[in-house]
């Protein structure tokens, strides 16, 4: 009843200006020539709705976007997301699955805004949960940010953590695009910087470090994870390529060792999944121009998993 079983709005985002590595613009196109949407619609029986087209936006590009706040880019991030929060919610607004293909991971203050208001549109109020996979937390604030790039913030802004009141400058976002730190869960983390412990301590939000993994499993980990979201919840589940491990994604801005295998990402996505609830997914972080060695291997990961949150490899 969430969504329309097999409908699936597909957007490719190929924007990288969360984060300054050129490169992760570029998976999208990688990701669809590899034959992902092909799968999906004759493997996995999708009716994919796809416009045909990589996003950059260059339409809406500021032509000039000093710092603000320590942000890095901040209005071409801002109008970026805002445009693509408006695609989001489009799609989930009919019932159908988002599928976002980054890009980096700032694209997500737009996909998780889009969705979030739709949910709350089409499901009386209901709020949208989010299973974060990811290496980092990435719920800097402006002001605690070390690097000062936007990638490092969306969950800041998404959980109303980080507020700005300037339109150009994430002001855009309203309450009904924010998403409660109680449905927030994180898996996979392992270089989170110290003052977002800070702030994960304090909001006491649920997050499941490779640590967690080691000594639970993956299997009791997840299942905790969706405990604490709880039954007839929406999810989204925005996926950070560097959650796996760089022997699986090597091709991606940030690397950190000791990483989940492709087989425990693959089981987070089939899991979430199996709920019946999951509403949309970002895959984000692939950058094909690092590594290029790997780039194929990253390529091939980033698809295992979005066939995998859709329900491939079930009997
Ligand atoms: C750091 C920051 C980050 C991805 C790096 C790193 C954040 N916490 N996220 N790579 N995908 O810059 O805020
Ligand atoms: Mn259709
Ligand atoms: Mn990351
Ligand atoms: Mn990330």
């Amino acid at each position: 009843f969430l969504t329309r079983p097999h409908e699936l709005g597909v957007v490719a985002v190929g924007f990288s200006g969360g984060q300054c590595k050129p490169g992760v613009e570029a998976a999208p196109v990688a990701l669809i020539a590899s034959g992902l949407l092909e799968q999906l619609r004759d493997d996995l029986d999708y009716d994919v709705h796809y416009d045909n087209m990589v996003h950059n936006y260059t339409d809406i590009m500021p032509t000039s976007d000093s710092e603000y706040r320590n942000m890095k880019k901040p209005r071409a991030v801002s109008a970026v997301t805002q445009r693509l929060s408006e695609q989001a919610y489009e799609h989930a607004k009919q019932g159908k699955f988002v599928l976002t293909l980054g890009g980096d991971h700032s694209i997500a203050i737009g996909t998780i805004s889009g969705i979030a208001k739709a949910i709350r549109e089409r499901l009386e109020g209901r709020e949208l949960a989010v299973i974060w996979v990811d290496a980092h937390a990435d719920i800097n604030t402006p002001e605690i940010s070390q690097s000062g790039n936007i990638h490092g913030m969306p969950v800041a802004f998404l959980t109303g953590l980080a507020k700005e009141e300037n339109k150009d400058i994430f002001g855009w976002l309203e309450k009904e695009h924010l998403i409660n730190v109680s449905k927030l869960v994180y898996i996979g983390l392992r270089d989170v910087d110290r003052e977002e412990k800070k702030l994960l301590r304090e909001h006491s939000i649920r997050a499941f470090s490779m640590h967690d993994i080691d000594r639970h499993g993956i299997g009791r980990v997840v299942e905790m994870a969706l405990a604490h979201i709880g039954n007839d919840t929406p999810i989204h589940l925005s996926f950070d390529v560097d959650a796996l491990d760089p022997q699986w994604a090597p091709s991606t801005g940030t690397p950190v060792r000791g990483g989940l295998t492709l087989r425990e990402g693959d089981f987070i996505a089939e899991c979430v999944h199996q709920t019946g609830n999951l509403v949309g997914m970002d895959l984000v972080e692939v950058n094909p121009s690092l590594e290029t060695s790997g780039a194929s291997d990253t390529i091939r990961t980033g698809c295992s998993l979005v066939r995998s949150a859709l329900g491939d490899s079930l009997l």
